[in-house]
């Protein structure tokens, strides 16, 4: 098998590379890296010292790429189909903006104020900080569910009508407020809560969400919603 895809399962970023590769079928190998402890060989691949990295020894065996953005644009050529970038000019350049508006808002948003004081405070030994959390979701995170709620409307698909990198790319983000126990108000936000359904839903998706719940049950962090 030519490719390794290191980094860890929780991370959004790592889950949105392993579903383009599902999504193309594509085999690889995931070596668990610990980021905030990361060995001094993932550091001479990683220079911002962030996970995902890939590696494709059919390339070479030093042929590594770090960012998820990279990774995923980079499997869509090394594997075209199914395409998972727009052909149409505007709308690939509106999948862009999707992946660049969910790897920056919602990632540092969903991340810092929710996943966080949840999930990773349970896993570092402490208790979970519910009160940031619950105050992220009702001051930070209305303009954004109100954003995507709007952009999505009656479609199915964030672009053009089908399923692309841009739907993935915020799908990701969501599982991890999933994780710590939350979700768009279905009542609020109805057009994003069936996209999110629908999602999560494909076996791209719905294979690793059940592997993270599970490690995440045996860690005693399990919410149901
Ligand atoms: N733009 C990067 C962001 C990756 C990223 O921030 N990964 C997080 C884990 S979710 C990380 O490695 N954080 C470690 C750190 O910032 O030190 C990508 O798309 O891959």
């Amino acid at each position: 098998m030519s490719l390794t895809l290191y980094g860890s399962p929780l991370s959004p970023f790592v889950r949105k590379t392993r579903v383009v590769l599902a999504e193309k079928g594509l085999d690889y190998t995931l070596d668990p890296v610990n980021v905030f402890a990361p060995p001094p060989e993932f550091l001479a691949i990683s220079p911002l010292k962030r996970i995902p990295v890939l590696r494709d020894t059919s390339v070479g065996p030093d042929a590594t790429l770090p960012d998820s953005s990279a990774i995923c644009a980079y499997l869509e050529k090394k594997q075209p189909e199914p395409a998972l970038y727009p052909d149409v000019p505007f709308d690939y350049a509106r999948a862009l903006w999707f992946e660049e508006y969910a790897d920056s808002e919602l990632a540092s948003l969903f991340g810092t104020g929710v996943f966080r004081p949840v999930v990773v405070n349970i896993l570092m030994g402490k208790g979970p900080d519910r009160e940031a959390a619950d105050k992220t979701m009702t001051e930070k995170l209305p303009r954004l569910f109100d954003y995507l709620n709007r952009e999505i409307g009656d479609n199915a698909f964030f672009v053009g009508g089908r399923f692309s990198v841009a739907d993935i790319a915020v799908a990701t983000h969501f599982v991890n407020l999933a994780h710590a126990g939350y979700a768009p108000d279905e009542a609020s936000y109805p057009g994003l809560r069936r996209f999110l359904t629908t999602i999560h839903g494909r076996p791209s998706f719905a294979t690793l969400i059940a592997d993270e719940r599970k490690m995440l049950a045996s860690l005693g962090i399990a919410y149901a919603l």
